[in-house]
């Protein structure tokens, strides 16, 4: 139904399906995912959760490289590189990669600490000493003889994201 994305205002799943069916003999596919995301949510609450992907959705929007953000759907992102090999996207995903792992992301204190604050220390003020980050593991893979539709090189960059998520996560993986 939507071509953007609620909560991140990225194009979505639908957009990038009809985006495929229009790519020429070169192009490069990356799967995104955010590393851990359940045990983050379930830490932090799914309120900031959100906060999280829109984050991760503002840094995706800016690739470099003449990439093209998407939400694939929960916490996975594809970025699509029209005309570009693979090779070619690697600095420009390594560079996301960094740009997630650096964002500090301020924790709201707890509305009721066991211990009262002292008054000068406004409620739900942020505590910024103790901020919290996430990090994205993704997947890369380009069109070739052997991958030859959008959705073979998907597969392939699913793959790779996989190889990325069991070699140690916040890494890119070809
Ligand atoms: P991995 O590093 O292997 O990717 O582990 P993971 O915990 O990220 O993977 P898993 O697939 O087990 O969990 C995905 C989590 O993403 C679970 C789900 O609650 C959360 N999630 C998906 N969509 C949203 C969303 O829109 N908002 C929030 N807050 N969480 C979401
Ligand atoms: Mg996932
Ligand atoms: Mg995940």
């Amino acid at each position: 139904m939507a071509f953007r994305d609620e909560l991140t205002g990225l194009p979505s799943r639908r957009d990038l399906n009809e985006r495929m069916m229009g790519l020429g003999r070169k192009y490069t596919i990356a799967m995104c995912d955010v590393d851990h995301f359940k045990q983050f949510n379930d830490t932090h609450g799914h309120d900031l959760g959100d906060q999280v992907l829109k984050m991760v959705a503002a840094k995706l929007a800016e690739v470099s490289g003449g990439g093209t953000a998407y939400r694939y759907g929960g916490e996975e992102f594809t970025v699509l590189f029209p005309g570009r090999e693979a090779a070619q996207t690697l600095p420009h995903l390594e560079a996301l990669r960094a740009s997630v792992e650096s964002y500090k992301i301020a924790v709201r204190a707890p509305d009721r600490p066991e211990k009262p604050e002292p008054a000068t220390r406004r409620r739900g003020s942020f505590r910024e000493a103790n901020p919290v980050s996430v990090t994205i593991s993704i997947g890369v893979a380009e069109r070739s003889a052997a991958l030859a539709t959008p959705e073979d090189v998907i597969k392939a960059a699913d793959k790779a994201l996989y190889r990325a998520k069991s070699n140690g996560r916040n890494r890119v993986s070809k």
